[in-house]
């Protein structure tokens, strides 16, 4: 039998533990005392503040490790046992996270887990203020949702811990939404041991190692990451964790997963560091030459000149590089598809808004860029000229994870938008018979016509946003009076569904990094997605010594606010104290799949059968704020409206009580199609 299954526990100890066994006794071993009071670290995370004293009592180390991540006020005194020698994988995987600008870990934590644990206690007793703040997270997808929305908003990856392959199911469409709206993050799951019989430190010592053991772990989610792989040591965790997070921050980004079973995580290594800025994401250059003097002459030459885009916004300085860009090609309109950011800004006369591959001016167009974008257009609703002349200007051109994927271009380019954006404006502003053309009378024409037709768009909005006669409201007008009651830098986080184009037209960002949606088709991401972006605005503005971060409202749909797992959600915004306005969108149901239908369907049974009879209604309604509260422990603002005469009130309310740190939930009753 080997030597660690023949000993007492006690013996077991002192054989995992080496610095044990050469003589030390484990009563010498070093411990941390925590202590009641807590302190801020320069990334704005919270230590407690201790002090060292010999003592042991495993047992009780055990209670403490459960404290550390329950205890809200962290008011509380103890004693933790920590070998300030156990160097390990798991030890070093964090200062790799670290010391790579990973300030938050998001975890859900299981068997796999112990010496994950282990680190994290040491973590907080050895490396003040220089190790990532660690979340609890009930449930995975929220997780993963979070660390999604706090890279949406910042550029910086966070990190996700869950517990082998069952953690790894339980981020579900978190993984797809993080990969098709660019999230850079890094996933760890732990792997069973890989040893039964006590031959290392991490071997099997449960029931459920045998049952979790699966053949090939990463294939569950390596289809929607840009790299996944499992550690096989730790003398080079640093690295594969630095490569990992080399391809999440390379273009496209997006998630990345690694795993490593508990013997491998155990295992104890030297301490040892990397060269951090030896590890930077590739970068992605601009237009060649030709492209750049093909594509500004067809701009120049347009009459009517349309750039549509889905992802530009991504960098916070690219609406004011197509503000640019639409001021020098004048007539030149701008559309955005897919929603995922603040791509151009709604009080600019060449905005068209959002719109889902469907707009008139796709239709009209004879000059299209294509600029970083999925679904520029549907070709069964809508497409372009067939004279067109279409450029397509993309970090995925080719569009890699997608089976079907092409769009009728004369050239398509594989760069960064910035940078060709750049190219293009330098060609328009300094080619002598380009400028000639831009100034001419035809398009001072087309800018008055602009100014109009902006005019007529931004009026049909607040037309349409009005009231019902019977004082109902739909989702239009409740936008508009958000957008007039929050402040004017809020954070949007949207998951309306069928209902997105009535949130975009009336809130109408301006502001880069204002509007935030889940860029994938997985209901669920905004619950955890807002608490990210609010948690991420509060640490960066934090760092720059403010005391909060911006306004955070999440617009949802009904049958997506049950999606996100609200029970959650906001317990961990109360645990942690974001608060964020959450809107809930009732229309009693899923309007989607009825949408779906008609468009396959328009004169098919399912068009004159009721909700109920197709299987989307929500009767009776849930109590959606009511959830929350209670997960929340009663502590949230939870109200429901459904007169418009109400609304404002409510909203007023909801809004005070978030800005005085308490999460509201207001249950909008919405009429549809307005
Ligand atoms: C995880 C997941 N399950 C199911 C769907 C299919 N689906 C797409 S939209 C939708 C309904 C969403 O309901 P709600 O949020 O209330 O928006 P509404 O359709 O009412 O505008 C469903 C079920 C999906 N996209 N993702
Ligand atoms: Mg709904």
């Amino acid at each position: 039998m080997p030597p660690l299954l023949r000993a007492t526990p006690r013996q077991r100890a002192f054989q995992a533990f080496p610095a044990a066994r050469s003589g030390v006794s484990v009563t010498r071993l070093g411990y941390c005392r925590f202590a009641s009071s807590s302190q801020k670290s320069v990334h704005g995370t919270t230590t407690s503040r201790r002090t060292c004293t010999a003592s042991v009592n495993r047992q009780r180390s055990a209670l403490i490790s459960s404290s550390l991540s329950w205890n809200i006020q962290q008011k509380w005194s103890s004693t933790v046992a920590i070998d300030p020698k156990m160097y390990t994988t798991s030890f070093a995987f964090f200062e790799a996270l670290w010391d790579a600008g990973v300030t938050h870990v998001f975890v859900n934590l299981g068997s796999d887990h112990p010496s994950i644990i282990e680190a994290m206690v040491k973590g907080a007793c050895e490396k003040k203020g220089q190790f990532p703040r660690i979340i609890t997270c009930p449930n995975e997808m929220v997780a993963m949702s979070m660390a999604d929305g706090y890279a949406r908003l910042t550029n910086k990856p966070q990190a996700v811990i869950v517990h082998v392959d069952v953690g790894t199911q339980g981020l579900g469409a978190a993984v797809h939404n993080a990969s098709a709206g660019r999230a850079p993050i890094l996933v760890f799951a732990g792997i069973s041991p890989i040893t039964q019989e006590g031959e290392l430190r991490g071997s099997r010592t449960e029931f459920i190692h045998w049952i979790q053991d699966v053949p090939d772990q990463k294939q569950i989610v390596a289809q929607y990451c840009r790299y996944s792989a499992e550690l096989k040591t730790g003398v080079n965790v640093k690295q594969m964790v630095n490569r990992a997070l080399q391809f999440a921050k390379s273009a496209p980004q997006g998630p990345v997963y690694l795993c490593g079973s508990r013997e491998v995580m155990e295992q104890e290594i030297e301490p040892y560091s990397i060269q951090q800025d030896e590890w930077d994401p590739v970068e992605l250059g601009g237009l060649p030459g030709s492209a750049v003097s093909k594509i500004a002459e067809a701009l120049a030459s347009a009459e009517r000149p349309l750039l549509i885009t889905g992802y530009a916004g991504r960098n916070p300085d690219m609406p004011a590089k197509l503000v640019e860009l639409a001021n020098t090609v004048k007539g030149l309109r701008v559309l955005d598809t897919g929603g995922s950011d603040m791509c151009f800004p709604a009080d600019h006369p060449a905005w068209l808004g959002l719109r889902y591959g469907n707009e008139e001016a796709i239709q009209t167009a004879d000059t299209i860029i294509v600029l970083d974008c999925d679904v520029p257009w549907i070709p069964t609703q809508c497409k372009p000229r067939s004279d067109a002349k279409i450029f397509h200007i993309d970090v995925d051109p080719l569009k890699q994870v997608m089976p079907l994927f092409y769009i009728k271009a004369q050239a398509r380019y594989r760069a960064d938008a910035m940078a060709s954006v750049d190219q293009i404006l330098a060609a328009l502003q300094s080619d002598e018979s380009l400028r000639a053309k831009l100034a001419g009378g035809a398009s001072e024409q087309r800018w008055t016509a602009l100014q109009t037709s902006y005019r007529e768009r931004i009026d049909g909005i607040a037309s349409r946003a009005r009231p019902l006669d019977n004082g109902e409201f739909g989702t239009g007008h409740l936008c508009s009076k958000l957008r007039e009651l929050c402040p004017e830098d809020t954070i949007w986080a949207v998951e309306a569904v069928t209902n997105t184009l009535f949130v975009h037209d009336n809130i109408q960002p301006t502001k880069p990094g204002q509007w935030i949606n889940c860029g994938g088709g997985g209901l669920g991401w905004s619950g955890g997605g807002a608490l990210g972006v609010k948690l991420a605005s509060d640490h960066e503005a934090k760092l720059q010594g403010h005391e909060h971060g911006k306004f955070v409202v999440q617009i949802v749909g009904d049958g997506s606010f049950l999606f996100s797992v609200p029970g959650s959600v906001y317990w961990i915004a109360k645990r942690y104290n974001i608060p964020i306005l959450t809107i809930v969108l009732n229309n009693k149901g899923w309007n989607a799949p009825r949408r779906s239908l008609l468009l396959v369907h328009p004169d098919g049974l399912g068009a004159g059968a009721t909700n109920d009879d197709i299987h989307i209604a929500f009767n009776p309604s849930p109590d959606y704020a009511g959830i929350a509260k209670a997960a929340a422990g009663g502590d949230v603002f939870a109200e429901r409206v459904d007169q418009a005469a109400d609304l404002v009130d409510v909203l007023k309310r909801a809004i005070q009580a978030v800005q005085n740190g308490q999460t509201a939930v207001v249950d909008c009753k919405v009429a549809s199609g307005c």
